[in-house]
């Protein structure tokens, strides 16, 4: 058994038996090893960015990591923007990156680079020094780093000597530490603050977004009147009928602080302090109030659900019904408009659907128009780093088959990872794509003004995508997707509802 062969063993021995793949030649003997090995679901992805964007997606949905498969440390580096937005979602992945055989190394060619300063980049888990040659790769450590809570990202750093030298051992699975429990005192903490009944909003992230500690996360609020709210940003949430609805804190710096005014009492729950995602010239960088008490009650890593549930007998807080969200709206008419498009989303969406959303500025007011859908869950971009929405949709689907994927995407950020769209045909993946074509950098028009700079003609041609449009139709039939234009909600409508009824992936440029 070679090194690669025994990776691969390990890998299906740990439950990773799904594996998002761009090869280049230093990996050929792990292809090879794929090949000759049943069992992992072997994805190709056309740019290092769609394979850990999919990955990411995979891990949001399935709740276990995949594997990638990149090239040494140029195609690492394409992987870097999502691979940052995974590390920020906190998704479980074990990347394998291949690398110049390690005496070949110091002959310096061409494709040698810094493959262990760009592992290093991509998450908190440091990777584990190559192997010695010959063979007999150790990725356990890897695999339990992943799954350490909340999710983590592992690299491993495969030299081609270390995958085709024969004496591999495949490693039994290590045993995944279990979740941190809340220590009892921060229970009572909290519980004291929230008898007082002071102004207090209990942020709500990571795990404590899914339907039971949201369901506990009402009762406390129907019990104690602390506020509840997400994050700007979330890996996953659960929504819709049945669910507690609850808003997100604003990305307008001055909404934010509006917000959160008054505040005596922030509580984190899973989720960080809210901050501006960017420094604006007069303007905090903290959106809570300067004289707020910030309280941690689970961090990242603690199981918040089961101290959501703690608190909320703790604090003697019945079971109440989520509330009810009214009646399911009908589908919009006329021009589009982002309440249109929620409201026709909300009027069509199947149950179980799985919302990608990467609409930047469109997609703001999304929220209140979907409350009364069919459950379902909605994954956004949490890095920031844009070029994830089409990839993200391509895992997600992976990840949860069975259930309709709808990404809300905006046309600049999907021109950056389009060839996720070829996945999705090849795949035949159940995926929805809704274009938000603005043929603008919308969001950056509003941050020109936002701190303060000039907005001459060349500022402005830099956040300009006309001249020449991009037609969407043409790009997606080109990698075997069918696609159709809607400039009106009734014909978005119709689109929606025939990609909803037929298998496979269909995009919807909408122009807006
Ligand atoms: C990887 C990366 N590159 C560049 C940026 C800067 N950036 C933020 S938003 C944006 C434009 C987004 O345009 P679009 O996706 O069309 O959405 P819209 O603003 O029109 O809603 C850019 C370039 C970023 N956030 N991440």
């Amino acid at each position: 058994m070679n090194g690669a062969e025994s990776l691969v063993h390990t890998l299906l021995a740990g439950g990773v038996d799904t594996c998002f793949a761009n090869p280049g030649t230093s990996e050929m003997h792990f292809v090879a090893a794929l090949d000759r090995i049943p069992g992992m679901r072997c994805v190709l992805c056309l740019f290092e960015g769609v394979v850990t964007g999919a990955a990411d997606g995979y891990a949001r949905m399935a709740e276990k990591p995949a594997a990638t498969l990149l090239h040494c440390a140029p195609g690492l580096g394409n992987a870097l923007a999502n691979l940052h937005n995974a590390m920020r979602a906190r998704a479980p992945m074990v990347n394998i990156v291949g690398d110049q055989a390690t005496y070949h190394r110091p002959l310096d060619a061409p494709l040698t680079g810094d493959t262990r300063g760009g592992a290093g980049r991509g998450g908190p888990f440091r990777p584990p020094p190559p192997p010695p040659a010959p063979g007999g790769v150790a990725p356990p450590p890897a695999g339990r780093g992943a799954r350490t809570a909340p999710g983590q990202i592992a690299t491993l750093i495969l030299p081609a000597d270390t995958a085709w030298n024969e004496g591999g051992v495949v490693a039994p699975a290590l045993a995944v530490p279990p979740v941190p429990a809340v220590a009892p005192q921060v229970l009572a903490q909290i519980a004291a603050v929230l008898r007082r009944g002071e102004p207090a909003l209990l942020l709500l992230g990571g795990a404590a977004l899914r339907e039971g500690a949201l369901a506990d996360a009402w009762r406390i609020s129907a019990a104690t009147g602390a506020r509840l709210m997400a994050p700007t940003s979330n890996a996953r949430m659960a929504r819709g009928r049945g669910r507690v609805a609850i808003e997100r804190v604003p990305y307008p710096v001055d909404a934010a602080l509006g917000t959160l005014a008054g505040l005596a009492h922030l509580i984190l729950v899973g989720a960080p302090a809210p901050v501006a995602f960017f420094a604006y010239p007069g303007k905090p960088g903290r959106m809570a109030p300067p004289d707020c008490a910030v309280h941690v009650l689970a961090r990242p890593e603690h199981d918040a659900a089961a101290a959501l549930a703690w608190l909320a007998g703790e604090l003697g807080a019945p079971a109440v019904a989520a509330p009810d969200p009214g009646p399911r709206p009908a589908p919009a008419r006329g021009a589009p408009t982002p309440e249109g498009l929620a409201a026709t989303l909300a009027a069509l969406m199947p149950e179980q659907a799985i919302v990608v959303d990467e609409s930047v500025s469109y997609g703001r007011g999304f929220f209140p128009g979907t409350r009364a859908a069919p459950a379902h869950d909605w994954l956004q971009l949490t890095g920031g780093a844009i070029g994830e929405g089409l990839p993200l949709a391509t895992g997600a689907a992976i990840g949860a088959p069975g259930r309709r994927v709808i990404t809300l995407q905006a046309d600049g950020s999907a021109m950056y990872t389009v060839q996720a769209l070829w996945t999705q045909a090849r795949e035949r993946l159940d995926v929805t794509t809704v274009i938000l074509s603005n043929r603008k950098y919308a969001i950056l028009l509003g941050e020109l003004a936002n701190v303060g700079a000039n907005p001459g003609r060349t500022a402005l041609d830099m956040m300009d995508l006309s001249n020449p449009d991009l037609d969407w139709t043409l790009l997606a039939r080109g990698m075997g997707v069918a696609a159709e234009r809607a400039e009106t909600m009734e014909r978005c409508a119709d689109l929606l509802a025939q990609s909803f009824a037929r298998p496979g992936p269909f995009l919807i440029e909408l122009v807006v």
